[in-house]
């Protein structure tokens, strides 16, 4: 069977649920299509940490009630240096704060928004492809139950993250693409405990980046730096809780507190861009477009900038008729999307060590961390960048 729709939303991630909840209030109607069940998209932990846009995005999606209700305000970040903390206060240096909410709820809230709203959304559909892109129908097909199932739409957005099958139906040779891959990567804990301090620790130590964040103040999330091929079975929890207590300049463990692991995982770190953010009539938002170190807690908002260009110009395209602003999207999204890049990748190799052979770097990073926290001008640089560039 073939349906019709205004937008073809592929993902139920944060990109593209955002979308098409941003999009159906403002008339413009969509169906999206992804390959997992709803719960197992709801159960994915990663990002925590939302910019003022992104939950200014959220209440623009109508979905923002229990986000204002329960996420956690924070004015600052701590920072740690081989053990001693400082404060960079976001607050007082640009009066602006960032909001704790786990990404896991961010996609609940959406999905039952999305549920409420009557709107379809199209779980377990399998081998999505894409066609007829530089045509004014273009088409998505797939199998559901089965059964092969097609949709034709206006528009296509890929929302489908960074192993998504939009990007790859952009020809090769159109493709422009810049990346880097750094040599380290975080092994990540949650545990239903405390944090040690109110707000997130960052912390470089000679035996590696170590970072105390939380979904709740009866949540912890931390993470450590670890090598990209670490085995996990070589870190048992006790391991890793007297790891992060040296790492934060607590190694008597009087502020962690710990807790059985309700997780424990590991992460790549990289850095990729798609400049060909749009082929034809479809256009990429999110980690299908982009990756960043999730040092500067940068991957989830920037889906949430990207949103909001690209929910504008569709809903301008259907207001006016004018194309003008969907030929601006890619522009005014990757202005922003190279400013993320440059800050999550200035974090990355200014808190981690950069391995052996690699002295010269490391006392550049350790002078750079010393020189910004003596600094009210670059910790005003560095408030600026985390609680997130203006739109
Ligand atoms: P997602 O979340 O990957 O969602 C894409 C969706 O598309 C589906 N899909 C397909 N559907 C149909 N057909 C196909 N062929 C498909 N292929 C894939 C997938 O199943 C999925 O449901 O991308 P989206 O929506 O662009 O959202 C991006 C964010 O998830 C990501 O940038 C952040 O999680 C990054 N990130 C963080 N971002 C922040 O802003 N703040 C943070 O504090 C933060 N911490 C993190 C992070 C990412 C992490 N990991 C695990 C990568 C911490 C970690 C550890
Ligand atoms: C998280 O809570 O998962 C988190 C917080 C800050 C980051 C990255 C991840 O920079």
């Amino acid at each position: 069977m073939t349906r019709r729709t205004q937008v073809a939303v592929v993902g139920a991630g944060p990109a593209g649920l955002l979308l098409a909840e941003v999009l159906q209030r403002q008339g413009v109607e969509s169906i999206v299509v992804e390959r997992r069940d709803r719960a197992y998209v709801e159960a994915r932990i990663r990002a925590g940490v939302l910019e003022t846009g992104t939950v200014e995005m959220m209440r623009r999606a109508g979905a923002a009630e229990r986000l204002e209700r329960e996420g956690l305000t924070h004015d600052g970040i701590e920072i740690a240096i081989d053990g001693h903390r400082r404060r960079v206060d976001f607050r007082g240096l640009v009066g602006a704060s960032v909001t704790v909410y786990g990404q896991t709820e961010m996609t609940k809230d959406l999905g039952n928004r999305r549920a409420a709203s009557g709107a379809e959304t199209l779980y377990e559909a399998l081998d999505v492809s894409l066609h007829d892109l530089e045509t004014k129908r273009p088409r998505l097909q797939f199998v559901r139950d089965g059964r092969e199932d097609e949709i034709e739409a206006d528009f296509i957005a890929g929302c489908d993250g960074f192993h998504g099958a939009c990007r790859p139906s952009i020809p090769a040779e159109r493709l422009g693409v810049y990346e880097r891959v750094y040599p380290f990567a975080w092994l990540g804990i949650m545990a239903d405990c405390p944090p040690p301090a109110d707000e997130l620790i960052y912390a470089r130590h000679q035996r590696g980046f170590a970072l105390c964040s939380m979904r709740s103040r009866s949540r912890a999330r931390h993470y450590l730096q670890a090598a990209p091929d670490e085995d996990l079975d070589q870190w048992s929890a006790d391991r890793i809780w007297s790891e992060i207590a040296i790492r934060i300049g607590d190694p008597q463990g009087r502020l962690l507190k710990t807790a059985p692991l309700i997780e424990k995982s590991l992460t790549p770190m990289r850095s990729f861009v798609c400049e060909t953010m749009r082929h034809g009539r479809l256009f990429l938002a999110g980690d299908a477009a982009h990756i960043v170190p999730p040092t500067g807690a940068k991957g989830l908002n920037l889906a949430a900038s990207d949103v909001h260009y690209l929910s504008q110009a569709i809903v301008a395209f259907y207001r006016s008729g004018s194309q003008a602003e969907l030929d601006a999207y890619p522009a005014r999204a990757l202005a922003r999307v190279w400013k993320a890049q440059r800050f999550s990748w200035w974090m990355t190799t200014m808190l981690h060590n950069a391995g052996p052979g690699e002295a010269f770097q490391d006392k550049i990073h350790r002078a750079e961390l010393d020189y910004v926290l003596g600094s009210p001008a670059a910790q005003t640089s560095l408030a600026e960048n985390y609680v997130g560039l203006p739109y």
